[in-house]
């Protein structure tokens, strides 16, 4: 009884709130009133509102303990998170009461969300959709946890030095204390590396020796939006497992012991900044290995409580692969099972392909993962021995269904042979897994066509199936857009709760499009937006923007098959034909101003370059006073999740424009539509699905599509065009940039010269139909009131794409899980 009286309650009044919040900054922070600044004031906030997750946190794991419902668990290394006092707010519904109670203590709540630092632990897409994954789960209910890895760096940041190029600098995003997280230096694990590996009778191993670093659990409350649910983000931190070696210290060799713990700790010291290219680095497995590891150990820990056979385990657990990064999971289950659990090899394997899944993220070739068996044989010597036995009977399978197929065989063996032979990580998730999925139709329809043809034809294509991705309606409707948010609520006279939890809902705005007062509205909605945004950029880097201009967005990852290089060169041309206008044609021009944002892999010198080309083309425009006030360019730098939330809710027209059958799916296009933005695209990705919601009327679709594709590269290969004769605008626009209009010309011929030559993302095949398009949109925005009804329509038939529907179909279709409420 004593106890249960002791147990705190939520803090819901706002005088219960201030009180939290003074109570934080006097013992939490040990600091006062009279020199509190908004950091501190954030930090006692962010506390008081902690420890209302705490609360719902405590129930909901007590509750899964007591009633032992099957368990989804995803298995990501990237989980972008963003900031999270806004939206840990907003989903306990207690964003109007703290800011109540925030106003009375004499700080202003916005400013103080505005000291958080995003949690940056991602690249991109893969990383942003976890994030959007595990909203949706605790919010419906799910009981789902994540595990990934607690990066004392996350994505680097990046500057943009005086020549225009991109600087990294390191993210020390844990500088000040992470209100968010808790240590639970009680949840630890020891796991090992190299050694060496016996084996037995029934292909039991024994490893042992090497080195062991300790894995310690960080815990980060995940809240469902109005309910109270609060499931768990596990991240792993590495530790050396004493102090020091103290071995080595004992014998007078202070460095070396020094030197063990160093490395131990440099396991989870930072996010590889790396999209779409391996490097095949030693510390990157050791990564993989270290959280899928510890990952298991606490699964399985977790299972073993509730004191059923390990035979049940895929009766109470599943684990989705976020893309082959944790594949390694894999021979991890079956390593335990058989050599610690003593499970019979072929019983373990049914248990293991029975509770894992796999998602794809991308079929580009560079992306697919693969690991050196040397590398593999020293590090992890008993994992091999397990993937060299699961290879042997995999093989003697496909031998048996197609017999005498050795191309085949070569094709399907989890071992690419070469020097070195590499371990074909999508190969051995497939085989491991009981289904396999891809991110949107046409990649999943990519995935079982090309890298998974042979599976496909082994398994059966039931195996194989598609979840289009999904955004959740949360972050990227209601808390980066609260106008339009408000708007629609006030407009179908319904809570906000309603359509954030059923986004199909926002059909209703259907009937509203010819309105012309709420016409009015959601163009009003829109344009304090962009003021919005001009804000920050004047607030951030001191530059005015014109707002009555057509915003045109372009923000992801720098990558060739994105073909920000094709905006660009679009920007060029619109600018030289600009220049060929008389002044009084110029006056008749509609303005317009694009926008860049996105970091670019630290060694990919294309990518790179592709950034600097941006800037000095803006640097030059920008101050042309022929075309300044009809034209302009921004390359906003250090792209992240806060900064998204800015931009998109601001974007009159987005581009996804990857050559056709290269981007998975895309999000962010999804982010955009869902406020309001319109698409100029390529038919690839969700782009596809959009259209089919939205209709083709109101998508610019342009460009070769899928099936052209491949027979446009081998004709660029073997029968080269000069580009003068193939596309005589863009070669136009090369000359200018070789000539040096945009500063010194001889800087960009690497970039200039992938166009030239093989022209792999067929920026020369496309580039005529995307200046029509954006030709037509610039014709559909003169006529405003017909692109405000584009606009609402779009809104209005997001529902598809939240990830609600996402998760569900997870749940339902692969992991078996049901919702459980928490009382
Ligand atoms: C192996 C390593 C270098 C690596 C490869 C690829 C690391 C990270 C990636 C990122 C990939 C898998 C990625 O982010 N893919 C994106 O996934 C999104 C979510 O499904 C898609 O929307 C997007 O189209 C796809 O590019």
């Amino acid at each position: 009884k004593v106890w249960k009286e002791g147990i705190p309650g939520l803090t819901q009044d706002t005088p219960e709130i201030t009180k939290s919040v003074v109570h934080h900054v006097h013992t939490s922070l040990a600091r006062q009133a009279y020199n509190l600044d908004n950091l501190g004031a954030y930090q006692a906030a962010a506390l008081s509102v902690r420890d209302n997750l705490l609360v719902n946190w405590n129930d909901t794991q007590l509750q899964y303990s007591r009633k032992t419902p099957k368990r989804a668990y995803y298995l990501s290394l990237e989980f972008l998170m963003g900031r999270t006092l806004d939206n840990a707010l907003l989903n306990l519904g207690l964003k109007d009461k703290y800011q109540d109670g925030i106003t009375k203590l004499g700080f202003n709540l916005e400013d103080l969300i505005d000291q958080e630092r995003d949690a940056g632990l991602g690249n991109g897409g893969l990383g942003r959709l976890a994030a959007c994954y595990l909203d949706s789960s605790a919010s419906q209910e799910l009981p789902v946890w994540g595990y990934g890895l607690r990066y004392k760096y996350g994505i680097f940041q990046q500057h943009i030095g005086p020549d225009g190029s991109q600087l990294e600098a390191p993210d020390p995003w844990l500088e000040h204390d992470n209100p968010w997280e808790l240590a639970r230096t009680d949840v630890t694990y020891q796991i090992r590396f190299y050694g060496h590996s016996e084996r037995f009778e029934g292909n039991k191993g024994i490893w042992s020796g090497g080195q062991e670093v300790l894995a310690i659990a960080y815990d980060v409350p995940i809240p469902g939006y109005e309910t109270k649910t609060t499931n768990n983000l596990r991240l792993w931190e590495s530790r050396p497992k004493r102090g020091f070696d103290l071995q080595s210290f004992n014998a007078g060799d202070y460095e070396r012991a020094v030197e063990a713990s160093n490395s131990a700790e440099a396991i989870t010291s930072v996010l590889y900044p790396n999209d779409h290219t391996t490097f095949g680095k030693e510390l990157r497995l050791k990564q993989q290995y270290f959280w899928t590891a510890a990952s298991l150990a606490d699964i399985i820990r977790r299972f073993k409580n509730t004191d059923k056979p390990l035979t049940e385990f895929p009766e109470y657990v599943s684990i989705q692969l976020n893309d082959t990064h944790p594949t390694l999971a894999i021979p991890e289950l079956m390593r335990i099972l058989v050599d610690e659990e003593d499970v019979p090899w072929d019983q373990a394997w049914q248990i293991t392909t029975n509770t894992f899944f796999y998602t794809n993220h991308t079929v580009l070739p560079e992306a697919l993962e693969k690991w050196p068996i040397p590398l593999l044989e020293n590090l992890l010597p008993r994992h091999l021995q397990i993937i060299y036995d699961i290879n042997l009977e995999f093989l003697q399978a496909v031998d048996k269904k197609f017999p005498g197929d050795k191309e085949k065989l070569a094709r399907m063996s989890l071992i690419e042979e070469g020097f070195p032979k590499n371990l074909r990580m999508a190969n051995l998730a497939c085989i491991g897994s009981r289904k396999v999925n891809g991110v949107a139709e046409l990649h999943s329809e990519l995935v079982r066509e090309t890298i998974m043809k042979d599976f496909v034809d082994f398994y059966g294509v039931s195996k194989f199936s598609n979840v289009t991705n999904g955004i959740t309606p949360r972050r990227w409707l209601d808390q980066c857009n609260p106008g339009l948010s408000n708007l629609i609520s006030e407009t179908l006279k319904i809570p906000k709760a309603v359509f954030l939890k059923d986004l199909y809902k926002l059909e209703g705005l259907l009937e509203f499009v010819d309105n012309p007062a709420f016409q009015k509205k959601w163009a009003a909605v829109k344009q304090s937006n962009k003021e919005r945004l001009a804000k920050h950029v004047e607030a951030t880097l001191g530059l005015k923007i014109n707002t009555r201009a057509m915003f045109d967005v372009q923000i992801k990852r720098l990558h060739e098959y994105k073909r920000q290089t094709l905006n660009i060169m679009g920007v060029i041309h619109r600018y030289l034909t600009l220049k060929d206008l008389s002044p009084a044609e110029r006056k008749k021009v509609n303005p317009k101003v694009v926008f860049f944002a996105g970091k670019a892999a630290p060694g990919y010198y294309i990518a790179k370059l592709t950034i600097r080309l941006i800037v000095n083309v803006a640097r030059v425009i920008n101050n042309d006073p022929d075309t300044k006030d009809i034209l302009s360019l921004y390359f906003l730098p250090d792209y992240s999740v806060s900064l998204a939330e800015v931009l998109i809710p601001a974007s009159d027209i987005s581009q996804h424009i990857s050559t056709a059958g290269t981007e998975a799916s895309g999000t962010s296009n999804m982010k955009f539509c869902l406020n309001g933005g319109l698409l100029v695209g390529t038919v690839d990705g969700a782009n596809i699905e959009i259209a089919e919601e939205v209709g083709e009327s109101n998508v610019f679709f342009f460009g070769h599509l899928t099936p052209a594709v491949e027979d446009l590269r081998y004709q660029h290969m073997y029968h080269p065009v000069p580009i003068e004769q193939k596309c005589p605008p863009l070669a136009r626009v090369l000359n200018e940039v070789s000539s040096g209009r945009f500063g010194d010309g001889g800087v960009y011929e690497p970039l200039l010269n992938t166009i030239r030559q093989h022209d792999y993302y067929l920026l020369t095949e496309d580039f005529d139909s995307y200046i029509r398009a954006l030709e037509l949109v610039d014709e559909a925005y003169q006529d405003r009131t017909e692109w405000i009804k584009k606009s609402i329509r779009t809104t209005a038939k997001m529902g598809k794409f939240s990830s609600d529907r996402a998760i569900q179909d997870y749940a339902q279709e692969y992991w078996n899980i049901e919702s459980t409420k928490v009382e």
